[in-house]
C-alpha cells in the first residue's frame, strides 16, 4: 500500500493518490472530512484557518462507499487560493496580472534557503508553498483511510501534547498504556491545546498567548499510541522492513518534527539492561504478557502486542513576527527574515497527524502480513493469525 501527494500551500488543491487498498473495504466521506476539521483545531493557529473548510472530493477507486481495489484519488480543494489566484496561477500571467513580488530574504529553520539552493530558485515562494505544514491536510487523507480500516480490527491511534514551550502536563495525568488510544484522541479533542492534565493546560493556553504578544513561536512534545495491534508486524529480517525505522521515518519527516523518542529510550539510555527492559511473564490462556511496556510495544523492529507508543519532538515555527537575522539575497545585506501569516503553534494539530500517519504505517504494516485483495479475504486471515500463539507454545506436538 502506497501514496503519492501533491499540493502546494496557496494552490488550487492538496490531494493524494492512494494504491493497493483490498477491495470491498467500506470508506466515508464524512469520516475523512471529521478528521480533516480535527486537524483544523486548537489553540495557536494562524488566521488561515478561518479561511479553509476542509473537505475531501474522492474523484476514483470508491464505488457506492465500497473501495473497487482501484487507486484512490482524494482532493482537498484550498479555499485560499482564491486570494492567491494570480500568484499561485499554474499558468504563465497574462498581460498585467500580477504575479506577486518574489520572495527574496529566507527564514531560519525553514526550507526556503535550502531549497532554493538546491532547485536553482530565486522566488523563495518556489520552495515555501510546497514545504508549508498544510502538506499534513495529505498525510490525515491517508490516516482517515488507514482508520477506517483498522477500526473494524479492533485497532486504534491517537496522540496528546505532553509538553509546550517547556511546560510539562503532570507525570500523574498521563492515562495507562491499556487505555485504547482512540479514547485519548477524545479527550485531546476536547483540549485547546490536546492536553490531558487541565493545569497544565490552562499555563499552555497562557503561554501560547504570550508567544503570540512577543511574536514569538512555541513547540513541543506529543505522545503516539496505537492500542490493539496483533504481534509481529515489521520484521527482524531486513532493515528495511523493521518498523521501528519506518515509523521514525513517516514521523520525523512531519514538517518541524526534529525529534523521536520510542518507549523510554532515553531513558534507558542511562539506565541497567535489568530496569530497562521487560520481563516475559506467563499468562493464562495459553500466551505469555510483559511486565511493562518500556520497550514501546517493539522489539527487533516487530511489534509485540502491547501498546506501540513514542514521543515526538516539534521545534518552534519557523515563521516569526519578529524575525531572526537573515541576508536579502538580491544585495547580500543583512535583513529581518521573511514574515508571513502564519501559527504561533500548532502541536495541538501535530497529535492529530501523528495518531493519523501511525494509523497509515499501522495498516501498511498489517496488510503486509494479513493483507489480500480482498477486505473479506484480509478479515479472513487476520482471524487465523489470531491462532498463531498455539503453533509456538505448549509442548512440541507428537
Ligand atoms: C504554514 C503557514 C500558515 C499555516 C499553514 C502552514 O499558512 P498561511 O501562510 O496560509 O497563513 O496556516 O498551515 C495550513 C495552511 C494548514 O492547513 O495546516 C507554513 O508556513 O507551514
Amino acid at each position: 500500500m502506497r501514496w503519492l501527494s501533491a499540493g502546494e500551500s496557496h494552490g488550487p488543491a492538496m490531494g493524494i493518490v492512494l494504491e493497493g487498498l483490498p477491495a470491498g473495504l467500506p470508506l466515508s466521506a464524512d469520516r475523512i472530512d471529521r478528521e480533516l476539521a480535527r486537524r483544523q483545531q486548537g489553540h495557536g493557529r494562524g488566521g488561515r484557518m478561518g479561511i479553509e473548510q476542509d473537505r475531501v472530493e474522492i474523484l476514483a477507486g470508491l464505488r457506492h462507499g465500497l473501495t473497487l481495489g482501484s487507486p484512490l484519488l482524494l482532493v482537498v480543494p484550498n479555499l485560499d487560493h482564491a486570494n492567491w489566484a494570480e500568484a499561485m496561477a499554474p499558468a504563465p500571467p497574462g498581460d498585467g496580472a500580477a504575479a506577486g513580488a518574489p520572495v527574496r530574504v529566507p527564514r531560519p529553520g525553514h526550507a526556503d534557503l535550502p531549497g532554493a539552493l538546491k532547485y536553482g530558485h530565486r522566488d523563495l515562494r518556489n520552495v515555501l508553498e510546497r514545504a508549508s505544514a498544510r502538506e499534513t491536510v495529505n498525510r490525515v487523507l491517508a490516516g482517515a483511510v488507514a482508520v477506517q480500516l483498522l477500526e473494524p480490527l479492533g485497532v486504534q491511534t491517537g496522540a496528546f501534547v505532553t509538553a509546550l514551550g517547556g511546560l510539562e502536563a503532570a507525570p500523574g495525568s498521563r492515562p495507562s498504556l491499556e487505555t485504547p488510544a482512540g479514547e485519548l484522541a477524545a479527550r485531546a479533542d476536547a483540549s485547546p491545546v490536546a492536553c490531558l492534565d487541565p493545569e497544565a493546560e490552562a499555563r499552555m493556553v497562557a503561554a501560547i498567548d504570550a508567544a503570540r504578544e512577543a511574536g514569538d513561536t512555541l513547540g513541543g512534545v506529543v505522545e503516539c499510541r496505537a492500542t490493539g495491534l496483533p504481534a509481529g508486524l515489521g520484521s527482524h529480517v531486513h532493515w528495511d522492513r523493521r518498523l521501528d525505522g519506518r515509523l521514525a521515518a513517516a514521523l520525523l519527516s512531519l514538517p518541524a518534527v526534529k525529534g523521536l523518542e520510542i518507549g523510554e529510550a532515553f531513558a534507558a539510555a542511562a539506565q541497567g539492561g535489568r530496569a530497562a527492559l521487560d520481563p516475559i511473564l506467563p499468562m493464562p490462556g495459553g500466551r505469555v504478557g510483559r511486565g511493562g511496556n518500556r520497550q514501546g510495544g517493539l522489539e527487533g523492529g516487530m511489534t509485540t502486542g502491547e501498546t506501540l507508543w513514542l514521543r515526538l519532538a516539534m521545534k518552534p515555527l519557523s515563521t516569526l513576527r519578529r524575525p531572526l537575522p537573515s541576508v536579502q539575497l538580491d544585495s547580500l545585506a543583512p535583513h529581518s527574515a521573511h514574515r508571513e501569516r502564519s501559527d504561533v503553534c500548532a502541536l495541538p494539530a501535530l497529535a492529530v497527524i501523528a495518531g493519523h500517519v501511525l494509523a497509515w504505517e499501522a495498516a501498511r504494516a498489517l496488510l503486509e502480513v494479513f493483507g489480500a485483495d480482498s477486505w473479506e479475504e484480509t478479515r479472513r486471515r487476520l482471524q487465523e493469525g489470531e491462532r498463531r500463539w498455539a503453533s509456538i507454545t505448549g509442548p512440541e506436538p507428537a
